[in-house]
């Protein structure tokens, strides 16, 4: 009956847990919203948080999980900035009996026992979306089509994953050409500076930007604006993360469209923590679900948008 319902709910999250949360850092608008949102899920089930920032360096994410180990914590979140040589770390968790919790990013690693599961973003898909929108966007254009590519952190799944997925599109057609790539760290100086580079040597060739997230974007838009190009039109604009400046930069018609990567899963992540501690089955592999918007939505969507 739903009194015993009732109750068994309270039960459960009477259960305060110690977690420790290991982020990358601070280096983008969507990493903000997702601190954001798992602190504030954590905090709101009542569960004690332990909260480092590693300023996107493997060394401080690797201390910071050995002091959780140390601490004894709970369960341990940790989106991992790059994907290798987080194993032994990994392991020494296991050992300890602490389970992990891959957030966002994950690793490349064999053994999955490592971890109980990876929530986060499918970013193969979401480099598809970004070739499938150009291929359509260009279906009556002529070649040569040149793009030029800002890469996200090296090393980092999405700046690895949403590169394949692009190329897998865009390679189909001999009229694109990406004729540069390189990283700008998934921040708007780096962003920034390394488009005025690619404006230097490539300036009037360039079709398009393809940037791996929202602030590379933003400072590339800069740069072309600085430059003396029309970002949006004579240089289409194609990124990811669909954050709220996103929508705003396609309002302007600054930006051509925004690929959706949700960092709101806080309390997703909550719930899948909770129900692992009840002993509950939980799947390896947990996708968040998200979209794709274009530049004339932007004015309609941006009232609604979360973050
Ligand atoms: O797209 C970017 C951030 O890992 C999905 O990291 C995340 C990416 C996001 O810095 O803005």
């Amino acid at each position: 009956n739903s009194d015993t319902e009732e109750k068994e709910s309270d039960d459960q999250s009477a259960e305060k847990l110690v977690i420790g949360f290991s982020q990358v850092g601070a280096e983008s608008e969507w990493r903000t919203a997702n601190t954001k949102s798992i602190q504030n899920a954590i905090k709101d089930a009542g569960h004690e948080l332990k909260f480092s920032d590693a300023q996107q360096k493997q060394e401080n994410q690797i201390k910071a999980i050995r002091s959780f180990i140390t601490q004894k914590v709970d369960a341990i979140v940790f989106s991992p900035v790059v994907e290798t040589g987080f194993e032994t770390v990994l392991r020494e968790a296991k050992d300890a009996g602490i389970p992990v919790f891959l957030v966002d990013r994950a690793v490349d690693v064999d053994d999955d026992s490592l971890w109980v599961t990876f929530l986060g973003s499918d970013f193969v898909e979401e480099g598809r979306k970004a070739g499938n929108w150009l291929v359509e966007e260009m279906a009556d254009q002529e070649g040569p089509v040149n793009i030029v590519e800002l890469q996200g952190t090296v090393g980092s799944a999405p700046a690895i994953d949403r590169k394949q997925g692009f190329e897998e599109i865009v390679s189909k057609e001999d009229k694109f050409e990406i004729i540069k790539s390189q990283t700008g760290d998934f921040t708007r100086a780096k962003g920034k500076e390394v488009m005025e580079a690619f404006l230097k040597s490539d300036g009037e060739n360039i079709d398009v930007l393809y940037s791996h997230n929202y602030d590379m974007a933003i400072g590339a838009i800069q740069a072309i604006e600085e430059y003396g190009l029309k970002p949006g039109e004579d240089i289409k604009i194609i990124g990811v993360d669909a954050v709220r400046g996103a929508f705003e930069a396609m309002a302007d018609g600054k930006m051509n469209v925004t690929i959706e990567c949700n960092p709101l899963f806080g309390p997703q992540l909550v719930e899948l923590i909770e129900k692992h501690a009840a002993g509950g089955e939980i799947e390896k592999r947990i996708a968040v679900e998200e979209s794709m918007y274009t530049m004339d939505q932007a004015e309609e969507l941006l009232p609604t948008r979360k973050y």
